[in-house]
C-alpha cells in the first residue's frame, strides 16, 4: 500500500498530476498560503470558475480545472478550523480527504496531490492531521485500486517529517 503513497518537499503548485487539492476556505475564492499560490500558479480563469461553484462547506470539496496549473484539476477542500478538538474537527478533516478520494473515484483521476489541509492558518495539529491523512488515503487505496499514486506535497520540514514517522506505523 506504502507504495502508492509518496511524501515530497515540494510546492504543490508544480506537480504535473491528475489532479491537486487545494486547502481554500468557504468561499472559494482564493485566500493565502496554499490557496492563494495554487491561484497565482492557475491564472484568473481558476477564480472565475470558482465563483461559479457557489462556495463549498467545511469537510466537502468540488473540482475546477487546473488552467495554467501543470496538474489538469483542482479540488478544492475546506479543512476546519482548529478551535481545540471539540467541534468536530477530527471528523471534518477525515471528511475532507473523504470527499476528495470521491471526486477523484467520480472522475477516474489516478494522481492526486494533497497538501497538509488546515496545517498553516487554520492551525490544526500537525501530528494529528498527518495521522487522518494517512488513514484515510490508506482505507482509500485499499478500496479504489483505480488510483495510482498519492503525494503528500510538503512545505516545511515539520510536516515532511511528520508524514514520514505515520507512515512507518502499520
Ligand atoms: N505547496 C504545498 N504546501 C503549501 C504551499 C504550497 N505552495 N503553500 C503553503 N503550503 P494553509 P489551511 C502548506 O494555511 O491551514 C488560506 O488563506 C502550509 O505550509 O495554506 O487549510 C485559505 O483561503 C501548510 O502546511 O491552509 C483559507 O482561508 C499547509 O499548506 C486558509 O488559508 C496548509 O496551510 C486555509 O488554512
Amino acid at each position: 500500500m506504502t507504495g502508492r503513497i509518496s511524501v515530497v518537499k515540494t510546492d504543490i503548485t508544480t506537480l504535473a498530476v491528475d489532479v491537486i487539492v487545494n486547502a481554500a476556505n468557504n468561499s472559494l475564492l482564493g485566500g493565502g498560503g496554499v490557496d492563494g499560490a495554487i491561484h497565482r500558479a492557475a491564472g484568473r480563469e481558476l477564480v472565475e470558475e470558482c465563483a461559479t461553484l457557489g462556495g463549498c462547506e467545511t469537510g466537502q470539496a468540488k473540482i475546477t480545472g487546473g488552467y495554467r496549473l501543470p496538474a489538469r484539476h483542482v479540488i478544492h477542500t475546506v479543512g476546519p478550523v482548529w478551535t481545540g478538538g471539540d467541534r468536530g474537527e477530527r471528523e471534518l478533516l477525515a471528511n475532507c480527504y473523504r470527499s476528495c478520494f470521491q471526486i477523484a473515484r467520480q472522475r477516474g483521476l489516478k494522481t492526486i496531490a494533497f497538501p497538509a489541509i488546515s496545517c498553516g492558518v487554520y492551525r490544526f495539529p500537525v501530528e494529528q492531521a498527518v495521522e487522518t491523512a494517512v488513514r484515510e488515503t490508506r482505507a482509500e487505496l485499499e478500496a479504489n485500486d483505480a488510483i495510482e499514486e498519492v503525494i503528500f506535497a510538503c512545505f516545511g520540514d515539520d510536516i515532511y517529517q511528520a508524514y514520514l514517522r505515520a507512515l512507518k506505523e502499520p
